[in-house]
């Protein structure tokens, strides 16, 4: 491995090569990574990359404040290091402490929402940034962070034939190799032209103990995952293999939301279309679709959707965390 003396461009070239072994100092100089995460890297212990825009647009404060935390908490009871990425004051940072979390969460939508095209931009003008799926899993790449654990991804957006919205989560998830634990995408979105797409991008899906694809709120939407694995371990091999086979794509495991937990189909399909019914009424589209629907869905169900939102998260983490781990051991 080359020294933390080698040239920026030499490091940039190296971005995609995932080791556990990669030693943070050898990445971005513009980037910072906590002394934690920085010496569970160096050391190939296991780190869990946890992405900011969930804080900033995806729930209210202080809900958002203390499921940050308690997320945190959950991957290190699970033996992994927690690595929230956001970008403040211009500054890629890769592990928040507890004042930095705090900020993020009161800054909310005040923060930009950072996808891979605004990271430049971002950073730039130093600006305070949340970063979504796209932009977590290249800073997770860019560091050697392969896990990554999160709530939802973004997907193709209904009527997307027509308006080409499809999220960057796709197109990164083609590109770069970081496996994202998440609990599928929501009908808010096309589900089954999502799972055309990622195939098309050659992401590999697999659904955990289950060969249904989840629906985010719903254990079910109808449509069949790729591919199922049944354990930690399991998941472990499959981006184990992923990476000596140096396939590059990234790779997206879906854990259904706990059955308790899991809001009844038709209260919250019903909340949806409203809710999409509003956002084309009042012209909301771009990156602003997302968390306009999030909140108004929130908000016709009464908060219940942000139950179960805050509860899938953390079961996302702690199976993130178990995968983690045993990665790290298929390597050490
Ligand atoms: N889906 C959710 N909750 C979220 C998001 C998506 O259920 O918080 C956020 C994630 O950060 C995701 C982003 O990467 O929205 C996707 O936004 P867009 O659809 O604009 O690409
Ligand atoms: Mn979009």
């Amino acid at each position: 491995m080359a020294s933390s003396s080698s040239s920026s461009s030499a490091a940039f070239g190296r971005l995609s090569n995932i080791s556990n072994h990669l030693c943070p100092t050898d990445s971005n100089p513009l980037v910072k990574v906590s002394a934690q995460v920085s010496d569970a890297l160096s050391s190939g212990l296991p780190v869990v990359a946890l992405e900011s825009t969930i804080i900033s647009h995806g729930m209210p404060y202080p809900q958002n404040l203390e499921t940050a935390k308690e997320v945190e908490a959950i991957v290190r009871d699970n033996g992994a290091v927690p690595a929230t990425i956001a970008i403040l004051d211009g500054v890629p940072c890769i592990g928040l402490n507890l004042e930095q979390l705090e900020r993020l969460a009161r800054l909310g939508k005040n923060a930009q929402k950072t996808a891979r095209r605004d990271i430049a931009y971002v950073v730039a003008t130093k600006r305070n940034g949340a970063t979504t799926v796209s932009a977590t899993m290249f800073f997770a790449a860019m560091v050697g962070i392969p896990v990554f654990v999160t709530g939802g991804t973004g997907g193709v957006h209904r009527h997307g034939e027509h308006t080409m919205d499809i999220s960057s989560d796709l197109t990164e998830l083609g590109r770069t190799p970081v496996a994202v634990v998440s609990a599928g995408v929501k009908s808010i979105l096309d589900i089954p032209r999502t799972l055309e797409y990622l195939e098309t991008q050659g992401v590999c899906v697999a659904a955990y103990k289950t060969y249904e694809f989840p629906a985010f709120f719903t254990q079910t939407s109808g449509c069949k995952a790729p591919c199922r694995v049944d354990s930690p371990e399991e998941c472990a091999r499959l981006i184990d293999a992923n990476r000596k086979l140096n396939l590059r794509n990234g790779i997206l495991v879906t854990v259904p939301i706990p059955k308790e937990h899991a809001a009844s189909g038709s209260l919250i399909e019903s909340a949806i279309q409203q809710a999409l019914a509003e956002a084309r009424e009042n012209n909301v589209t771009g990156n602003a679709e997302t968390p306009f629907l999030l909140a108004r869905v929130n908000e016709i169900t009464g908060g219940a959707s942000l139950a179960s939102n805050i509860a899938l998260v953390k079961n996302n983490a702690a199976i993130g965390a178990k995968i983690s781990v045993s990665l790290a051991h298929l390597r050490s």
